[in-house]
């Protein structure tokens, strides 16, 4: 690797420079996004490997191209650990990120104008859930649910049977990319067996959560889909997954090729392959359940000293600070603030927020990747506090310096898996 980088220095030193500033911005800052992690450093290795460079169309056995005796073999064992891990019948691996890994599924099983039931965006569903700008919006009919704001977001699942009973979706879909709650995949279920609906989830925020055995696995309620991306929670590279029922495998696998993508990208599927064995071992349930703790201890951190949060806490890895309501200033500015002290986080949407998208009430954190660094309970009641001096305190120069000082002298102490 170092061979390779030095090549990199001396041939295209603005790319070369640009890669020594991400890394050292990743180092140097706590990373709070709940939606990234650090991968390990045997993931980075494949994924600047030779298997970039193969074309893979087609499945183990059965592709449209010949030399794929490696391919072949690590697709297998990528296949063969994802089923393992989510307990299901059928898995594929090449789906090539999060978006076209929710429409291959719905290709296989829809058609366009059929009708789904989601939950809002709002209220921490996602883009590809059905939102009126992405084209998924446009060719299926998705109707949208909401949570309840003042029962600490709870899903109302009397209203969500009248509903699915109105509008008889062919698919029940759930999962989030912003709601801190875990989901009564059971109760989802019992209602899509009473309209006729298949089931889907995705848990592409949680997927390591539900590996690691802290959080539901929808396939034990007896799913047909769940849907995970490979980069956030399970450490792994960017990626999609897609685990069903056997007596979906076909047309999921011909959705995915030749119905939407062209050749899987091998490099990202050995990476996966690793992810998926890793999250076998038994430390990944420990690194798991330290998710959800730290989460838990940030939560109350937070909102010991006056934050608002979405829901009141937290079950998951991720929480939605209300900072309009708590700290009179909108996600952007709190986005901005905090990176200026060297946090990283995301403005978000809170449920039917009266701001628009890009100025919202809220700020998205999360603790995967502070988690893969080392941080434990007594950091985040630490990090708790910054956060909320930073934003309370944000017109005194002389604190925010303060505390950007003080959390790079604690990011210096807590090394990145592949940087250091
Ligand atoms: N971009 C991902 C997230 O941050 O939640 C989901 O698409």
């Amino acid at each position: 690797m170092d061979a390779y980088r030095q090549l990199l220095a001396k041939t295209d030193p603005a790319v070369y420079a640009a890669l020594i500033g991400e890394e050292k911005r990743q180092k140097a800052g706590i990373e709070l996004i709940p939606s990234e992690n650090y991968t390990y450093p045997e993931v980075l290795a494949v994924l600047g490997s030779v298997f970039t460079n193969k074309y893979s169309e087609g499945y183990p056995g059965r592709r449209y191209y010949g030399g794929q005796e490696f391919t072949d073999q690590i697709e297998t064992l990528a296949r063969d650990r994802a089923k393992t891990l989510f307990r299901g019948e059928h898995a594929n691996v090449q789906p090539l990120s999060g978006s076209p890994m929710n429409q291959a599924v719905y290709f296989a099983v829809l058609k366009p104008g059929d009708t789904v039931l989601a939950m809002d965006l709002s209220h921490g569903g996602h883009l590809t859930h059905g939102a009126p700008v992405s084209h998924m919006g446009k060719v299926f009919n998705f109707v949208r649910y909401k949570t309840i704001p003042d029962r600490a977001g709870a899903i109302d699942f009397d209203a969500l049977l009248k509903q699915a009973k109105d509008i008889r979706p062919k698919m029940v879909l759930c999962g989030f990319s912003s709601y801190p709650r875990d989901l009564d995949y059971k109760a989802f279920k019992r209602i899509a067996d009473e309209v006729g609906a298949l089931t889907m989830a995705d848990v592409s925020h949680i997927g390591g959560l539900i590996a690691g055995n802290v959080l539901n696995n929808p396939l034990d309620a007896g799913f047909d889909f769940l849907t995970t991306t490979t980069h956030k929670s399970l450490r792994g590279p960017r990626g999609g997954l897609i685990v069903c029922k056997a007596v979906h495998a076909k047309a999921v696998d011909s959705s995915v090729f030749p119905g939407l993508q062209g050749g899987p990208h091998m490099n990202a599927v050995a990476g996966a392959a690793i992810t998926f064995g890793k999250a076998l071992e038994p430390a990944f349930q420990t690194y798991s359940k330290q998710v959800l703790s730290n989460a838990r201890t940030l939560a109350k951190a937070l909102m010991d000293r006056q934050v608002a949060l979405v829901t009141g806490g937290t079950e998951n890895h991720l929480m939605v600070m209300d900072v309009v309501k708590s700290l009179g200033l909108d996600g952007r500015e709190a986005e901005r603030v905090l990176d200026e002290v060297g946090i990283t986080t995301n403005k978000q949407v809170i449920p039917d927020d009266p701001n628009p998208p890009l100025r919202p009430s809220g700020v998205r954190l999360g603790t995967p990747a502070a988690t893969t660094r080392g941080m434990t309970e007594r950091d985040m009641d630490r990090l708790g506090g910054w956060i909320a001096d930073a934003l309370r305190y944000r017109a005194d120069a002389t604190r925010i310096a303060g505390i950007k000082r003080e959390v790079e002298a604690f990011c210096a102490a807590h090394p990145v898996p592949g940087l250091d």
